[in-house]
């Protein structure tokens, strides 16, 4: 048969042509780390291989829910970091895709076992540390004594002292809820939730804000990860880091590719290229102090030391099961963030 060339059909030509070529060059990029990181990313990406990013920074569980919510008609194709509970829980309910890599053998055990409870639809990026800060300044000021463990959060001194965030928006904020559960047994751990609450001033929606209003001197004490309080130590704030006494939980951040991504290729492309060991280091310039995944990543000796941190074997598997999530989210809603202060 032979195809008669028309202006019409050259036209279509270049346009198939053209959105293939534009498809396979561009990226939409769910981000749920630091604002600085996000775009150093992205920036880095785009730098590397001209693929054009466009990037939405939300925290970890805002992005499960938008992702959860586009899932008939998916927007996104990847999604970087946050902690790795909300990737789960998005594993588990099928929004996310299930690819290997060939950066595997550049990984740590911790994020290839994330990996594998995963089905191939997540890996882990980096870990840390869940703990808190306080400003130092503030603590002289008002006469508060320094706290070193958990449960000195709940003295009475502390009321409208301390600022964590809300766990539902937050994966710092439920690694907290999950965190405490399993120190102290459900229970107790919800006690200690409540007792808590009596203490806390607000509920933030992401889950680093508290450290940041500590540094500005906006509140006392915040419930983050480690190494998002060292990150204000780090900037000259007056943060002092506390790894509480009775031990702490950490997170495995992680990455998955969208269900139904619309640039699978750009997708699988970017996965490979945040596992290498130089666009990991690219942490270190907005000092965000995570464990790289990649055992040839460097690593600051600012960042917490895991090995010297009394971790708990946090229950990755069970914490991050999309049944278990929603019934302690529902139970934190209906118990805690209720009651009066
Ligand atoms: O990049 C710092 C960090 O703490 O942010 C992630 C966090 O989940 C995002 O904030 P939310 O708590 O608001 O979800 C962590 O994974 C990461 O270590």
């Amino acid at each position: 048969m032979r195809i008669k060339t028309t202006a019409a059909t050259v036209g279509l030509l270049t346009i198939l042509m053209g959105s293939t070529a534009y498809a396979a060059d561009k990226l939409t990029y769910y981000c749920s780390a630091q604002e600085d990181w996000c775009q150093l990313m992205a920036n880095g990406f785009q730098d590397a291989t001209g693929i054009k990013v466009n990037m939405t920074r939300k925290s970890s569980g805002e992005t499960f829910a938008q992702v959860k919510a586009e899932g008939s008609n998916p927007k996104g194709d990847v999604w970087w970091g946050g902690t790795g509970d909300p990737h789960l829980q998005a594993a588990e309910e099928g929004l996310t895709e299930a690819y290997v890599t060939p950066m595997r053998g550049e990984l740590q055990d911790w994020a290839l076992s994330q990996a594998k409870s995963a089905g191939d639809r997540t890996i882990g990026i980096y870990s840390g540390a869940l703990g808190y800060g306080y400003n130092t300044e503030l603590l002289a000021k008002n006469n508060l004594p320094e706290p070193s463990c958990w449960k000195d959060l709940l003295k009475a001194e502390y009321k409208g002292h301390v600022q964590m965030a809300n766990p539902n928006s937050s994966g710092t904020a439920y690694t907290t809820l999950a965190t405490i559960v399993q120190l102290f047994g459900e229970d107790e751990g919800f006690e200690f939730m409540k007792g808590l609450h009596k203490n806390i001033n607000q509920y933030t929606k992401s889950g680093s804000a508290p450290i940041k209003a500590a540094a500005r001197g906006e509140s006392t004490i915040g419930i983050v990860f480690m190494h998002d309080a060292v990150k204000q130590a780090a900037a000259g704030f007056p943060i002092k880091v506390v790894a509480p006494c009775e031990g702490t939980g950490y997170e495995i951040g992680s990455m998955s590719i969208i269900k139904g991504a619309r640039n699978a290729e750009s997708a699988q492309k970017f996965y490979d290229w945040a596992l290498s060991a130089d666009a990991q280091a690219l942490a270190l310039k907005v000092n965000a102090f995570q464990v790289p995944s990649n055992k040839s990543a460097p690593t600051s000796d600012k960042a917490p030391d895991l090995a010297s941190i009394k971790l708990i074997d946090y229950d990755f598997a069970k914490y991050g099961s999309s049944d278990e999530r929603k019934r302690l989210l529902k139970k934190w809603d209906d118990e805690v963030s209720t009651l009066p202060q």
